[in-house]
């Protein structure tokens, strides 16, 4: 087969975000785009001579188109074989997994995760190194630099793998072994949780429902609910993988996937209802007549893990991202575990994990994980829950209010402003970080802000320093907001407002989010003058 080295231009605007290159569909299927960005990650690990990848993607349009090309690439390029998902599926943590059980030198992950997905909606191409985990920020720059100075790919043209058929298959010199890709992943979560207990319950009635969003999580919760647990049929809804995601938005929250909160709110609800998102690696929990918030999740799971096989020794620290709640925090400190506090975004996670400072990590955007893999990862959550509901054979809203009694709640909710103007979102950050030193003291409404600050990470690993990484303020009661914009979106700039309210052990636990934040939304909307700016105040997502 001919290897064709094709001469290009550089690419402006391909750096990476909080998770990978994410852009318009469109955009990545420009002649070239894709390309330039694919030898550029060669490049940028210097080379793909003799090295082995994951491939596979959360099946959205262009998914197959991608996984071709960069089939096409990787033997062009020198790679000895590249690992793929039968017809290029595989979930974000189901790829970490298979990176670090076959031990390959990395893998390129085709998503944009949460984003819709369409000719018209968003793509996305990820690079994992060979601990399982996205590309820390040394590498993720190494890539950028590569695809401003780009000048040639290198690619065989006109050839196709049949992605169908399981089975080893060459492409030229390079072995290409198409897997199924739930196997290893099924076979990694029965080891983790007592399986035989969580079957037990199910047995005697306790009654899920999965929505796996018309997303690459479909065939996985099949097997491992329907399959190995013994759930009925019909336990998991939307659960063929669609390209447009059945034209709805992938994102395991109140909102998008509403039909399901829906259920849970209703007289019809089962005992726990979940989802997860375009990529598999989002999680939303719910029980009968309860939504259990992101940051609480991580906290119930970090204070009960020891109830299921994987993590009954304890666990080693927890992680969060900086804006999710303080409410891990109160469990690790009970435990007497440390909790880091990183960088949105799970390319932080990752080195805390491979030193064993941390077990179980999550964000407030619904993202929980462990040391398990390197990614976060949906099913893994409702996995863990299933086990502790096993063990405690109790309602999750049981637990949840038995969970604030003991520790106290944080009332928490996160305010999304979408398609901003740049500028304007970029004013607004840069007028609060003028301003920081200034406003402790100042009274807001009927708050008063304690402390502010810019938040800067230093990575206790490897002594990497990331900042500029969200702007903190806190008040008087313990509240707090925080201020960054999002690095995975691909209109315009989104502002994402994180909104916290610590109610000690003898408080009230009752109240509905909107009315224990409503002064914290005051002010916060009296400190950014969010009306002046940008003409309105009502976010378009709330979560
Ligand atoms: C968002 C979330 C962040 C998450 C990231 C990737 O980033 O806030 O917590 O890690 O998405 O998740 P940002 O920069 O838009 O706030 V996923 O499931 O989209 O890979
Ligand atoms: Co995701």
């Amino acid at each position: 087969m001919k290897i064709s080295t094709i001469s290009c231009e550089p690419i402006s605007g391909q750096k990476p975000g909080t998770s990978g290159l994410r852009k318009k569909t469109r955009v990545f299927m420009e002649p070239g785009y894709l390309e330039n960005f694919i030898q550029s990650v060669f490049n940028a690990i210097g080379g793909a001579e003799g090295k082995t990848f994951v491939v596979g993607g959360d099946g959205r349009y262009f998914n197959r188109r991608a996984i071709q090309v960069i089939l096409c690439m990787a033997a062009a390029n020198g790679a000895a074989k590249v690992i793929v998902g039968q017809h290029g599926l595989l979930s974000t943590p189901a790829a970490s997994n298979l990176i670090r059980k076959y031990k390959t030198d990395g893998g390129l992950i085709l998503s944009a995760s949460h984003n819709p997905g369409g000719i018209d909606a968003d793509f996305g191409v990820k690079y994992n190194v060979s601990n399982g985990g996205p590309a820390p920020e040394n590498v993720t720059e190494a890539i950028y630099e590569q695809t401003c100075s780009l000048t040639s790919y290198k690619i065989l043209q006109n050839e196709m793998v049949d992605l169908g058929s399981i089975g080893s298959k060459k492409l030229g010199e390079m072995d290409v072994d198409v897997i199924d890709p739930v196997k290893d992943y099924k076979d990694l979560m029965a080891s983790l949780f007592d399986f035989v207990s969580i079957r037990n319950l199910i047995a005697g009635g306790f009654t899920i429902v999965f929505d796996a969003m018309h997303a690459v999580t479909g065939p996985y919760a099949k097997a491992i609910f329907e399959g190995a647990l013994g759930a009925p049929e019909g336990t998991v809804l939307n659960a063929e993988p669609s390209e447009d995601f059945g034209g709805g938005h992938p994102d395991p929250n109140p909102v998008w996937a509403k039909s399901l909160m829906d259920l849970m709110m209703s007289e019809k609800a089962p005992c726990l209802g979940a989802a997860s998102d375009g990529d598999g690696d989002r999680n939303m929990i719910v029980g009968r007549g309860i939504y259990v918030t992101p940051s609480d999740s991580l906290a119930v799971l970090a204070a009960n893990a020891h109830m299921a096989p994987a993590y009954r020794h304890g666990l080693a620290g927890v992680a969060r991202s900086m804006p999710t709640s303080a409410a891990c925090d109160r469990v690790a400190a009970k435990q007497g575990i440390k909790c880091f506090e990183t960088p949105t975004g799970w390319k932080f996670f990752g080195n805390l994990l491979d030193a064993d400072m941390a077990t179980i990590c999550g964000e407030e955007s619904a993202g929980t994980g462990s040391n398990h893999v390197r990614e976060k990862d949906g099913l893994w959550a409702v996995l863990l829950w299933l086990n502790i509901l096993a063990e405690r054979r109790q309602p999750v809203k049981t637990i949840l209010e038995g969970h604030w009694a003991k520790y106290g709640r944080d009332y928490y909710s996160r305010y999304d402003y979408e398609a901003i103007p740049m500028d304007a979102a970029n004013q607004l950050m840069d007028d609060l970080r003028g301003q920081l030193d200034k406003l402790a003291g100042k009274t807001l409404g009927s708050l008063t802000i304690k402390n502010a600050d810019e938040f800067s990470y230093n990575d206790p690993v490897d002594g990497s320093v990331s900042s500029g990484q969200g702007i903190r303020v806190w008040f008087e009661g313990n509240a707090r907001v925080v201020f960054r914009l999002s690095g995975t979106g691909t209109d315009g700039a989104t502002l994402r407002v994180y909104l916290e309210q610590y109610v000690d052990t003898h408080g009230n636990h009752s109240m509905p989010p909107e009315q224990a934040l409503k002064p914290l939304v005051e002010s916060m909307l009296e400190l950014t003058d969010l009306k002046g700016r940008i003409g309105r105040t009502e976010p378009n997502v709330i979560t």
